[in-house]
Formats: structure tokens, sequence, C-alpha cells
């Protein structure tokens, strides 16, 4: 019923995910910013698994949520759900995806920091791998069948990447599902390239420790400038900023599209 307010609807709870997510510090800096702590508004936390699954409960049952959301993410192709407008700018306007490697990288493997610097797509081919893993497929298998549909586009990321003689290579992330998407692309299209590639995921805050002290070769996981911005600070000088391998990565608030007069943050207080 759109004539009733929000908040004592759903009990002024956003369904968050995981503690350590920087999209978790950004919606408590949108409280304040937006003053619905004074609003009694606050943010549950949860888990990415947990929040999806309270979100297809609701919609089911065509029922308010506020989620934590995010891009590129199944989420948005999978439910009707829109981003709420951020006029404050509290989670920023661009964020890209980048590919970080540890200081050194370049030095002592060049051919896998080559192929980093020639590394990058877009939310529409990584939804590809996303949503084949959302279905059940194993990220390997998804990813062979990526690079099976793509060859020109494999071609460019490869191209002059030298053999890597069964050299090996460490590569960190998160398992969001991009990154589980992107990590095991690169996984796999190094191996093509006989490369001997371990995939390790941790939490953003490791994730970040293994590449800045050495511990991992690169990451092609961090959300910048917001999401993971603290990390970037607290770790300066200590990697290397390869390149944006993704643009057009968003985080924010979401609600599903049928609460039709909630289109802001600032909204949720009316
Ligand atoms: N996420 C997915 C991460 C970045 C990628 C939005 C959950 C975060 O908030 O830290």
């Amino acid at each position: 019923d759109s004539s009733k307010k929000l908040g004592p609807q759903i009990n002024y709870t956003i369904t968050g995910i995981d503690a350590g997510a920087g999209i978790m510090g950004g919606t408590q800096k949108a409280l304040s910013a937006y003053h619905l702590t004074q609003g009694k508004w606050q943010l549950q936390t949860s888990s990415t698994a947990a929040m999806t699954s309270t979100l297809n409960k609701a919609i089911k049952y065509k029922q308010p949520i506020v989620i934590t959301g995010w891009q590129p993410h199944w989420m948005f192709t999978k439910y009707p759900i829109k981003f709420l407008k951020d006029p404050k700018n509290v989670f920023g306007k661009a964020e890209s995806i980048h590919s970080i490697a540890r200081v050194g990288l370049k030095k002592d493997n060049p051919g896998v920091y080559r192929f980093l610097q020639q590394f990058h797509w877009n939310a529409t081919q990584m939804s590809k791998i996303m949503l084949k893993v959302n279905n059940g497929v194993k990220p390997a298998t998804a990813a062979k069948t990526y690079i099976k549909d793509n060859p020109k586009q494999v071609a460019q990321w490869l191209k002059g990447v030298p053999n890597g003689h069964g050299k090996s290579v460490k590569f960190t992330y998160v398992a969001w599902d991009s990154e589980i998407a992107s990590t095991n692309l690169v996984k796999q299209l190094l191996e093509m390239k006989g490369y001997k590639v371990t995939i390790q995921p941790m939490e953003a805050q490791t994730m970040w420790a293994s590449v800045a002290t050495n511990a991992a070769d690169a990451s092609v996981s961090a959300w910048l400038p917001t999401t993971s911005g603290r990390y970037a600070k607290q770790y300066k000088g200590r990697f290397v900023d390869v390149r944006a391998n993704l643009h057009g990565a968003k985080t924010g608030l979401a609600v599903p599209k049928y609460m039709k007069n909630i289109n802001s943050i600032s909204d949720l207080l009316t």
C-alpha cells in the first residue's frame, strides 16, 4: 500500500551484507548524511546470500524492502530492482574495478604484468559468466565457455604475453560474484599461456594486505575509488594500481521497482 509510510512497514531496516564490505560503510555514511538515523533507520548486517534470499521473498510477495545493491551483479538481471538516487553523492560518482599488483611484479613476471595491462571488459561481458555461475555452472567451466565464445577478445588480452613455461602466479580475490567471474577467467587465460595460476579467496582487508606484503602477486577485484577506498589509502605506495579492468560499476541502495514512490535515498524519510 503506497499510501502507508515505508519505515514502519519494514522496521526501518535496510538489509545489508557482510560487515567488511565497503558498501556497508557507505550505507552507514548515507544513514547520517540523509538524517536517517534520527528517523530510526538502521542497517542490518548479513551476507550476500542472505540478502538476496530476503530480496527474493520480498519480491515474491510484492513487499517493500531496501537493500544494499551493486552492479555488476546478477540481482539486477534476476529481479526488477532500481538504485535509489543519491543526491548527496555518498556512494561516489563513477566506480571501477581495478587490477592491482604487488610492487615488483612487473620486474619479476613481466608476462603476467603485461596481461594485466591488457585485461579489461564490461559489465555485460562479465554477466555472461556471473549468470551461469548463479545457475549452478562451475566458475572454471563458465570461464572456459566465455573463452571459447570470445576468441577475438581473448587474442587481444593475450597479445604479446610470453609463454609462462610453468611459472607460478598467485591471485587473491574476494568471493563476490563479480570477482569469482573475473578471477576464474584470468586463471583460465593465463593457464592457456602456460602459467601455473593459484587463486585464493579472502576477506577484502586480507586481499589488499596480501598484495601489499608480496604474499600474493595480484588481484583483479579492487573496487575504487569509493568502495575499497579505505584499503587503497591504508596501503598507499605498497601496491601498483595497474588499470581499471571494468568501468561503470556502482554501489548504493536499491528497492524493487514496484515501490513507485521511493526513488531517492531521501524518500526513505517520508
Ligand atoms: N561489493 C561487491 C563489494 C565490492 C564488490 C559491493 C559487495 C563491497 O561493498 O565492498
